[in-house]
């Protein structure tokens, strides 16, 4: 898999990180531009409207466009009256959440899952944003000793906006499902989940707000400080503490897009994960999610050393399959993180180093340039869904993340058998059937699922496991699905059941049914 990273790839990876820097790198604050268009059909006209000065967005045999400010707007003298519209991202960039809305997503689902969701501010943004975060947990008022815990954080950098729609997508997939999957149901039980949709508030925001030609996205990075002297921005991916500035992974230009700030954690942004690690000591796995490659990065990525003093060879190891379990899920390339460049002052080398944290950074799609940072929204789906099993797989392992080198404390999955019914008693349509199974564990099961033909149809958590199902007349396959609190799962065999509708007389069409239904 790695050979498949070529030169050219590489190169790839390094224009997305330096492209923008022209474009970008000193721009003021928010501006206030509009799309006027001329209508005019004389090139002349349409000459003499361009040398005066305004920036030409495009023409066509009917008219000319402009990117005007509200200032030149007002000074215009022009009949007809031509068209203004606010500049705004293209229409196949609406699918994705800007801030407001993803905070008014974020309420909502934390309003109908009070059992299990709280949403609450980690601290607030250079621009006084607040920094939201998602706690996904059985008992999220409590701090459970025996529950590890995993952070998931997104949108870091700001240009990158499918990560915000993946860590959307996760919340939603943990709380649709409790209580309707065993597996979810186990997670969020078994873990305290909390998820970040976006760390960079004020550069995300900047970044669509600034979005002026649609062919010409704004490709903001930073963060929004302001440097002082006509330069914006810190790039949080550089403001970590460990090793920061040490080794040409960073820059000292304010301008730079890869500006590590005037300090180790300057940054409202970074000190929130800071803070978060320092007060949640049970956090042993963190997903940053960027864009885009396709890549799972695993420490360090101050060094191309993949075993320096300050790795523990065990950690590499588990690094590696950990790595290697998640791309299995999603396609996605493990590597480590300084195959693709040097950095220093990252979040997974401060968080590996200073917290003993298994910190990977995951580069989501496309897997190059184009499209880059900007995919349109119809690919938010399929791409966010395809990491749903990855970022189960990650959920499952933060108990014990040596689990994956199989070296975890508990190694052993529960056993499960269907004791009732049996399969030899005469099943009735309407009746409910009580089913009832022994299940086993080394240290105690902890959620058992039931499935109906390979459809889950109940979640039962201990201590009582038993359910009471209605079946549909004919044959079904029941199963039933033990987990622990490793995670470890193991289906039963399965049973089949036929059930017998009382009031059905069979006539001779009956027998024709099953073949007119094909
Ligand atoms: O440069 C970054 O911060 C990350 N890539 S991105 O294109 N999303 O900006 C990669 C960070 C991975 N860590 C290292 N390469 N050390
Ligand atoms: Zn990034």
């Amino acid at each position: 898999m790695i050979l498949r990273m070529s030169k050219s790839f590489i190169f790839f990876l390094l224009l997305g990180l330096l492209a923008p820097l022209a474009i970008s790198s000193a721009q003021g604050p928010e501006p206030n531009r509009f799309l006027v268009t001329f209508r005019t059909q004389d090139p002349i006209e349409r000459t003499a409207l361009m040398t005066r000065g305004y920036a030409l967005w495009g023409a066509t045999l009917n008219d000319i466009t402009f990117i005007m400010t509200s200032e030149e707007i007002r000074a215009l003298d022009y009949s007809p009256p031509p068209r203004i519209q606010p500049l705004a991202p293209p229409p196949d960039f609406s699918g994705y959440h800007d801030y407001a809305e993803m905070t008014s997503e974020l309420k909502a689902l934390a309003a109908e899952n009070p059992q299990i969701a709280r949403l609450q501010s980690l601290g607030r943004s250079h621009e006084g944003r607040e920094i939201w975060a998602m706690r996904i947990t059985d008992r999220p008022d409590e701090n459970e000793p025996d529950e590890k815990t995993i952070l998931i954080f997104a949108n870091m950098h700001a240009r990158e906006h499918l990560t915000l729609e993946q860590a959307l997508y996760l919340i939603r997939d943990l709380l649709e499902n409790y209580g309707v999957e065993g597996e979810v149901t186990n997670l969020v039980n078994q873990r305290d989940i909390w998820i970040i949709p976006n760390l960079n508030p004020d550069g995300t925001e900047y970044d669509i707000r600034s979005w002026e030609n649609p062919m010409d996205p704004p490709m903001w990075r930073k963060n929004r400080r302001n440097n002082m002297n006509g330069t914006w921005g810190v790039d949080l991916n550089r403001n970590f503490s460990y090793k920061w500035g040490c080794c040409g992974g960073s820059e000292s230009y304010s301008g730079g897009e890869t500006y590590r700030g005037p300090a180790p954690f300057s940054e409202p942004e970074t000190q929130v994960i800071r803070n978060f690690a320092n007060q949640h000591p049970d956090l042993t796995i963190s997903f940053s999610l960027h864009t885009f490659g396709e890549l799972i990065l695993y420490p360090y990525g101050y060094t191309r050393d993949d075993l320096p003093p300050d790795m523990d060879p065990t950690d590499l190891a588990i690094f590696k399959a950990m790595s290697d379990g998640l791309s299995q899920r999603n396609g996605y390339q493990a590597e480590q993180a300084s195959s693709l460049y040097i950095v220093d002052g990252d979040s997974d080398d401060w968080l590996y180093a200073e917290r003993g944290v298994y910190a990977l950074t995951w580069e989501l799609y496309p897997p190059t340039f184009d499209p880059g940072f900007y995919p349109p929204d119809d690919v938010i789906p399929a791409e966010t869904a395809r990491n749903r099993d990855a970022l189960r797989y990650g959920i499952a392992l933060a108990d014990d993340p040596a689990k994956s080198i199989g070296a975890g404390a508990d190694m052993i999955p529960p056993q499960i058998t269907i004791l009732s019914p049996t399969g030899n008693e005469p099943l009735f349509v309407h009746a409910p059937i009580t089913v009832t199974v022994a299940v086993t564990d080394n240290v105690g099961p902890t959620t058992v699922e039931y499935l109906v033909d390979g459809e889950p149809v109940a979640v039962r958590v201990a201590p009582d496991f038993s359910a009471v199902l209605t079946l549909p007349a004919g044959t079904s396959e029941l199963t039933a699905r033990a987990f622990d609190a490793a995670h470890w799962q193991t289906l039963s065999a399965p049973l089949l059941l036929t059930v017998i509708d009382p009031n059905s007389t069979p006539t001779p069409n009956r027998l024709y049914l099953p073949l007119l239904n094909r």
